[in-house]
């Protein structure tokens, strides 16, 4: 079984959902990052010596032997790897940046937004500015893309809608109102009423 060291945050969600998606047996271990202390033990910091979530170890990882792995886009190639899911080879170079957009853009930026915005309340505009206006500008190339493709990266759901749409499902925290984004809008309804994603979403049970 697959042990899965999250929290309620999009990143975290990324993973639940994959495994999820997969069918992958897996079990919850619960890292509170709000204590700035759960992520940084040595014994976490063996898992992820980034001090941070998502993280997995697969008992049967390469060569059947046991495997840590952090980050969550490197998670979810893993995963898709391991299952044969999510990622076409037909399509494998499309699914990659957009992944890679995901990874280095929106989650990045998207963070930026609500810690200046939630976190700090605003108390420093030039903070909730700068990542405010680049959030809307990334729905504006992600609007563009869903106008010509159904997912993310073309025809096909892969890993690169799982990675975008928890941190889509933050939309209000960044402030970004979807009526103004329709082929996001479309999508976003169309991705978050998957079971697995409904799922995936409501790890972990609490906190
Ligand atoms: N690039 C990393 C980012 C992980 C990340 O930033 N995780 C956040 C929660 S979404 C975290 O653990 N923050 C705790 C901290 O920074 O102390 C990934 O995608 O896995």
């Amino acid at each position: 079984m697959i042990e899965l060291y999250t929290w309620s945050t999009p990143n975290g969600r990324k993973v639940s959902i994959m495994l999820e998606e997969c069918a992958l047996p897996y079990r919850v271990h619960k890292i509170n990052i709000g204590t700035n202390a759960e992520q940084f033990t040595p014994e976490y910091l063996k898992i992820n010596p980034n001090g941070k979530i998502p993280s997995i170890v697969d008992p049967d990882g390469p060569g059947g032997k046991p495997y840590a792995m952090m980050e969550s886009g490197a998670i979810l190639i893993y995963l898709a790897d391991k299952t044969g899911k999510f990622f076409p080879e037909k399509i494998k170079y499309d699914v990659l940046q957009w992944l890679m957009f995901q990874m280095g853009g929106v989650g990045p930026m998207f963070g930026q937004a609500h810690h200046f915005m939630r976190a700090k309340k605003d108390a420093i505009p030039y903070g909730s500015e700068r990542y405010g206006k680049e959030a809307k500008r990334l729905y504006g190339v992600m609007d563009r893309q869903l106008e010509k493709n159904k997912f993310i990266s073309g025809a096909e759901y892969t890993i690169a809608d799982i990675a975008t749409y928890p941190w889509v499902a933050r939309h209000e925290w960044h402030r970004v109102d979807l009526v103004q984004f329709p082929s996001v809008k479309r999508w976003y309804d169309e991705v978050g009423a998957r079971p697995a994603v409904v799922r995936g979403m409501a790890v972990p049970a609490t906190g």
